[in-house]
């Protein structure tokens, strides 16, 4: 029997969402070519060298060589899926920008190909798949529905998770046209062990990423803003949050901390105020949970100014360790990290700063955690690593260390405060 032509793939982006899922759709039988633009990466790839440091789980496949990795949009003319997995950032006045989106579009549709399947799975607001991708795949006369399908599968892959993994993570899919959908479910439904559920259109499934993320935003500003009312009401908010989760239902705990970071939910949520606005509707209640989200690293510094009053130190020129630079836990990424805010706070207000990250140690100022708090009068834990959750009080102490600011409520702080340090939480 004449063997199926393999499917042919083309990723455009090769990063924390575009690598594990050419992966995986090399693993599932297709021929799969990867586009990016940085070249060391590239070539890494091609020597079978995962170029992700923070998923080791690629490593065997990867070295396999898969996977053929390229800068050129060329191998799209030989493709019949194209999967678009770029970054959405924001720029400084937190506006969507959508030239990585738009660059890709623009690579793509100088390859295009009668029949192929074009699939957005970056992150972008309800309308960009019809008003700015397709203008541009249609700039050359062809049209979708006719001689190529647009879908939208937004990504979610949570870094850092153990559990949840491109292979088993649920999938939404919507398209311009029913076709379009049926190709695109057909494509994730011979790849993932999960569900794949087909939107209504494409906008459904550009909106359901945006509604997920903002969903998680405000119920993170809500903890945020019971941390500040706690604090002036002397509760221990965090205690609260796990007495209210021993709920069985309708309750989902979020936690109070130095802020809110990352490359999803710090952003997401102003493109659909963006978007909205455009169209007549302003998101008071998202734009306030920003705000609030905004305000913890200085409601952190406040934290720190008070605690050092309680010993008549100033926060200029007294020596203060920053414990992690990452925005989460147990990643490498300090994309929108709220440790940067709270640097350059206190930078403003003169403090004599030492940073200590396991995973930055280019931007460390010290080699060690020890050496971070020898070097301290005041230490911040900014990022919950794993490395510095069984630091033992009694180290601080060893280090003269006087003041704790927990920024992420991780250590015990009867056990701080028994050792003679002021300890100050976000809500505890
Ligand atoms: N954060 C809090 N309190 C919380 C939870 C998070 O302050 O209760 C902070 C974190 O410290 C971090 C930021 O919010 O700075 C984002 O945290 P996150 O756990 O949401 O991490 P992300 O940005 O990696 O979010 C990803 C998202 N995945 C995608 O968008 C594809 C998100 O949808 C997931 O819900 C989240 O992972 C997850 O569940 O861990």
């Amino acid at each position: 029997m004449k063997k199926r032509k393999k499917e042919v793939v083309t990723v455009v982006g090769l990063g924390y969402v575009g690598l594990p899922l050419a992966v995986l759709a090399a693993e599932r039988g297709y021929r799969v070519f990867g586009v990016a633009r940085n070249k060391r990466n590239i070539n890494m790839l091609n020597r079978g060298v995962n170029t992700l440091k923070d998923d080791p789980s690629l490593d065997k496949a990867i070295a396999k060589k898969l996977i053929k990795a390229t800068t050129s949009y060329e191998p799209i003319r030989k493709s019949d899926i194209v999967i678009v997995c770029v970054p959405t950032p924001i720029d400084e006045f937190y506006n969507p920008d959508l030239t990585p989106v738009i660059s890709a579009s623009k690579g793509i549709v100088r390859n295009l190909k009668k029949g192929q399947l074009v699939i957005i799975e970056s992150t972008i607001n309800p309308g960009v798949c019809e008003e700015v991708v397709l203008p541009i795949l249609e700039s050359t006369g062809k049209k979708v529905g006719k001689d190529f399908e647009l879908a939208h599968c937004p990504e979610r892959i949570d870094p850092g998770n153990v559990k949840w993994n491109v292979r088993n993570i649920p999938r939404c899919v919507g398209s311009v046209t029913k076709k379009g959908a049926v190709r695109a479910a057909k494509f994730y439904r011979s790849i993932l062990s999960a569900e794949v559920r087909v939107m209504k259109s494409i906008k459904e499934a550009e909106a359901t990423k945006i509604i997920e993320n903002t969903f998680r935003d405000i119920n993170i500003a809500y903890v945020n803003e019971l941390a500040k009312s706690f604090d002036v009401l002397g509760i221990d908010v965090y205690d609260v949050i796990q007495g209210a989760a021993t709920k069985p239902f309708a309750f989902m705990p979020h936690y109070p901390s130095v802020g809110v970071g990352g490359h999803c939910i710090a952003v997401d949520p102003y493109y659909l105020i963006e978007r909205a606005r455009k169209a007549g509707f302003d998101h008071k209640f998202l734009k306030l949970a920003r705000e609030i989200n905004n305000s913890m690293p200085s409601y952190t510094v406040e934290k720190l100014q008070s605690a050092l009053n309680e010993l008549g130190l100033p926060i200029k020129g007294t020596k203060i360790g920053i414990l992690g630079l990452s925005y989460k836990a147990n990643v490498g990424d300090m994309r929108e990290s709220p440790s940067r805010k709270v640097i350059a706070l206190l930078k403003d207000l003169g403090a004599k700063i030492e940073v200590f990250d396991p995973y930055f140690p280019e931007f460390s100022t010290t080699k060690s955690l020890q050496v971070c708090l020898q070097n301290s009068q005041a230490i911040i834990l900014a990022t919950n690593h794993r490395e510095f959750l069984n630091l033992n009080p009694k180290e601080l102490k060893k280090h003269k260390v006087k003041v704790v600011i927990d920024g992420k409520n991780a250590w015990n702080k009867e056990a701080i405060q028994n050792q003679g340090i002021v300890y100050k939480g976000i809500g505890r």
